[in-house]
């Protein structure tokens, strides 16, 4: 296990999964320098002793680096958690992320970054999970999951339509990255993205071309 350095660098203690991957196109986009602790959860390496002392829920992504008010060192997990404190820290330029000076845009930012968080992940995760991982077939819990991570993409599909292409505003910001990591992944638990939910991939294709979204995508990879 890595532990944080005496150059005060971000170590991301992660592996290439849809989670992991929010935190590695944030920091890529912005040009963040890290050190990567790779944490094969295929080896249950998130069960040890030292990766349990950072997230006592053992799952990554988990970042340490210093407060920018006060340079206290601090853990941060919860992949939006990561995003929120990275912008805070590093996107100096506010080119990717709303504070709450900028009034309601903010809150838009945050419900839209909480829904990928409590909806979108949640669901495609499960999905994941009864599709591709679990030992036996169920086909209830993948009826159900499928359902479920459907609704999200029609609330996605809808928003995207209302609202020229956005999320939030009609600007980039971190929900937008919390949300392409998931729908990147989509095809991995068989969602016809380009024919069912059009919005979400012209959204995903104009995504791709922002500097930094596919470079951070693909910096690992779990398997
Ligand atoms: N809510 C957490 C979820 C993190 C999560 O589920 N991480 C997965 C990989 S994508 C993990 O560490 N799985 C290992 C395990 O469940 O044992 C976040 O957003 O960071």
């Amino acid at each position: 296990m890595t532990v944080i350095d005496s150059d005060n660098k971000l170590v991301l203690h992660s592996i290439g999964t849809p989670n992991g991957r929010r935190a590695t196109v944030l920091l890529k986009h912005l040009n963040v320098p890290f050190q990567y602790d790779r944490i094969d959860i295929t080896k249950q390496e998130q069960f040890s002793k030292s990766f349990r002392s950072l997230n006592p829920y053992s799952k990554i992504p988990v970042i340490e680096d210093h407060d920018p008010i006060n340079n206290e060192a601090v853990v941060i997990f919860e992949s939006c958690a990561i995003l929120l404190f990275s912008a805070e820290k590093y996107d100096t330029q506010k080119k990717i992320h709303y504070t709450i000076e900028d009034g309601p845009v903010y809150w838009d930012q945050m419900k839209w970054l909480f829904f990928t968080a409590s909806d979108l992940s949640p669901s495609q995760g499960q999905l994941s999970f009864y599709r591709n991982f679990a030992p036996v077939q169920d086909d209830f819990a993948i009826q159900r999951s499928l359902q479920e991570t459907e609704k999200v993409y029609d609330a996605l599909e809808l928003r995207l339509n209302e609202n020229k292409g956005w999320l939030v505003s009609q600007t980039l910001n971190i929900a937008d990255v919390a949300a392409y990591a998931f729908v990147k992944r989509s095809s991995f638990v068989e969602l016809d993205v380009e024919h069912k939910w059009p919005q979400v991939w012209n959204y995903l294709e104009k995504l791709d071309k922002i500097q930094g979204f596919q470079e951070g995508y693909h910096y690992d990879a779990l398997g």
